[in-house]
Order: C-alpha cells, then sequence, then structure tokens
C-alpha cells in the first residue's frame, strides 16, 4: 500500500514529514554522506546568530539514561558566514532549508529575518525563542508570553511573505498553550514543540557540575513523554496551527506517537549522534507503520488520537461496557474477561 506523506506547513508542501532537529546535523553536509539530505521533508539547521560565537565553556556534553545534556550556548559562524557557506550548498544541493535563528534581543531576530529575506533554498524559519543555554532565564523568550510575542511579531514582519514563521517553543513553562496562543497571535505561522528541557548533572567523584556551562538541555527519549504532550496540549488549544514536533523520536512509531497527538512533521535530532541515517529510516519506517494502520495519507492521522472516545455500550448483566471492536464481536468478549475491548 502506499501512503501520501506529503504535507502541507502553513501553505507550504512538503514531500514528506521527516525533518531534521536544528543543532543535531549542523546544515546537513555531514549526514549528506549517509543518505542523501534532498529525501527528507527539510533540512532545519543550527540556530544562528548575527555574530559569530563560540559558545560556551568545555566539557559541553554530558550522556544521561535515555539522554543528553548539551551547553553548546549557541556556537556558530555568524549569518554572513552561514549564508555563503550553508544556506549556499543547501541551496546548490537542492534541500529544502529551514533556518533556526536566534538573538539576545528583538531586533537581533528583526535584522536576522530580514537577511534571509530572498534567499535561494529558504523554506521556512523557525525562530528559536527557546535555547536554555543563554546567559540568563530572561532571555528566554519563549518563558515569557509577551517577549515571545515580541519577538515573531518582528521576525513575521521582516520575513518574506510566503515563508512560514515557526516558533520553537520550551517545555519548561506552566502553560505551553498561553505561549503558543501568543505566539500564534502575533504571527506566527506554525510551533516547533520542543526543544530541550533544562538539566543538571553532577560528577560525584570531582563533586562538581559535568557541563562547563553548569546547566544544559536535556534531549533524547527521556523526554518524549514531555513532547507528546506538550504537542498534544498545543493542538487541543490551536487545532488549525501546524506543528513539527520534536523530542526523543528514534523510530517511525515515535514519529507517529507526534502525529496522532497533532504534529503535522516532525525533526529527528539527537538520535542522529549514535546513527547519522535515522532521519532517512525513520522516515521509512513512519510510511510502513501508516500503510500497517491502513492509512492512505500521513495527514488523515494528524492529531487522531484527540478523537472522542467511540460510544459504549453497557450491558446490565455483566455491568460491563463494550467499547470499539469489541462490539463487533461481543462474543468473545464476554467470554473471555480481560481480553481487552472492554472496560469496568
Ligand atoms: O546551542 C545550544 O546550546 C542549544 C540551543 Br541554541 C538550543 O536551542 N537548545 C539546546 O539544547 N542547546
Amino acid at each position: 500500500m502506499t501512503v501520501d506523506m506529503t504535507t502541507t506547513l502553513a501553505g507550504v508542501e512538503f514531500p514528506n514529514p521527516v525533518f531534521t532537529a536544528s543543532g543535531c546535523a549542523a546544515a546537513g553536509q555531514e549526514l549528506d554522506q549517509f543518505f542523501d539530505v534532498t529525501e527528507l521533508g527539510g533540512v532545519v539547521t543550527k540556530s544562528i546568530m548575527l555574530a559569530a560565537r563560540s559558545g560556551r565553556a568545555t566539557p559541553r556534553m554530558a550522556e544521561t539514561p535515555s539522554g543528553m545534556l548539551n551547553s553548546i550556548g549557541l556556537q556558530g559562524p555568524g549569518i554572513e558566514a552561514f549564508l555563503d557557506k550553508d544556506l549556499t550548498w543547501l541551496a546548490d544541493r537542492g534541500a529544502r532549508a529551514v533556518v533556526s535563528i536566534a538573538g539576545g534581543s528583538v531586533e537581533d531576530y528583526a535584522s536576522l529575518a530580514q537577511r534571509l529575506r530572498g534567499r535561494p533554498g529558504l523554506s521556512m524559519v523557525e525562530v528559536n525563542i527557546s535555547c536554555p543555554n543563554v546567559e540568563s532565564r530572561g532571555q528566554v523568550f519563549a518563558c515569557d508570553p509577551r517577549a515571545a510575542s515580541e519577538v515573531v511579531a518582528a521576525v513575521r514582519k521582516a520575513t518574506e511573505p510566503g515563508i512560514p514563521v515557526f516558533a520553537k517553543l520550551s517545555p519548561d513553562v506552566t502553560d505551553i498553550a498561553e505561549i503558543a496562543r501568543a505566539c500564534v497571535d502575533a504571527g506566527a505561522d506554525g510551533l516547533s514543540v520542543i526543544n530541550t528541557l533544562l538539566g543538571l548533572a553532577i560528577d560525584v567523584d570531582t563533586m562538581r557540575p559535568v557541563l562547563g556551562g553548569i546547566t544544559g538541555g536535556l534531549s533524547g527519549p527521556a523526554i518524549r513523554p514531555v513532547a507528546v504532550r506538550c504537542v498534544w496540549q498545543v493542538h487541543q488549544a490551536l487545532p488549525d496551527v501546524p506543528i513539527l514536533g520534536m523530542g526523543g523520536i528514534r523510530t517511525g512509531r515515535d514519529a507517529l506517537e507526534f502525529v496522532l497527538a497533532g504534529a503535522s512533521a516532525v525533526s529527528v535530532g539527537t538520535t542522529v549522534f549514535g546513527d547519522p541515517t535515522a532521519p532517512i529510516r525513520v522516515l521509512d519506517e513512519l510510511r510502513q507503520a501508516l500503510a500497517d494502520r491502513g492509512f492512505a495519507r500521513l495527514q488523515d492521522a494528524v492529531g487522531l488520537a484527540h478523537r472522542p472516545p467511540e460510544p459504549a455500550v453497557v450491558t446490565p448483566d455483566l455491568g460491563l461496557e463494550l467499547t470499539g471492536a469489541a462490539l463487533d464481536d461481543a462474543e468473545p468478549a464476554i467470554d473471555a474477561p480481560g481480553a481487552g475491548g472492554y472496560a469496568r
């Protein structure tokens, strides 16, 4: 069975819903040695700032149970070198580039968006307002609805029409739907959900923090349930707003979980450090997982986990409620209590 894997994000069509994740694959050149990056939905580049930046003190990475802490601190070459080298490479290669931008002020973000105007290869802008590895929490714009909204409004204004602007949200907030709504009200065309969670590891031998930057962003399978919960809450609050979902995706089944929660596309991140072919494998596995479940189109699965429960029938004699498939086949379910398909 063939599955139509195309997905549309704020009016822009992508051939499939699997993207790289910002910060985990630079601008795609290295991954292109392992598979053809043009076969992905798109390549999301490492967040770029106006000026070159060396980032935080080392060590910058620490393994954790089922995850990883990073404290890179926005290392990068700055926008001009990025445009000359990385975006040009992506455009020449024929890849769809989603450029992630980060700044220390609203003006920084606006200037970055301005520099991206009219650039070949640019499919979308991801506004990173949620990097946990900045000097102060006050710089995490995604933790405050007003600050988030000011950044997004400035980027939307400076970005050419037709290029979607996605705001990348932090899970480290009380109400992610409130921040999501503020971003959309300010002009965000979609939302990237989620960035890493703020974490800390202490080396019990040196009895000091493991990371040079002390705190770091937690990613990998450990955060997947948090990410799926965030996608679910954002989709529930804003069902018409496209979501690029991410956080601990390693397999096609993981990706499907995000799609069912409400993501129209997914980013595959941390797992590429161990398996550089992961994004293309996840795409194949997601296609197969959809086919196995009888989907002709990816889009039919987006948000499907939000559908209301199947109507229940109460059988007065046993006090059982039959649901879903069990209604078609009530005999075995009653004969074999506990065999599934019903709930007390
Ligand atoms: O560069 C980083 O340290 C970093 C960034 Br920009 C981000 O958005 N998320 C993260 O975990 N690390």
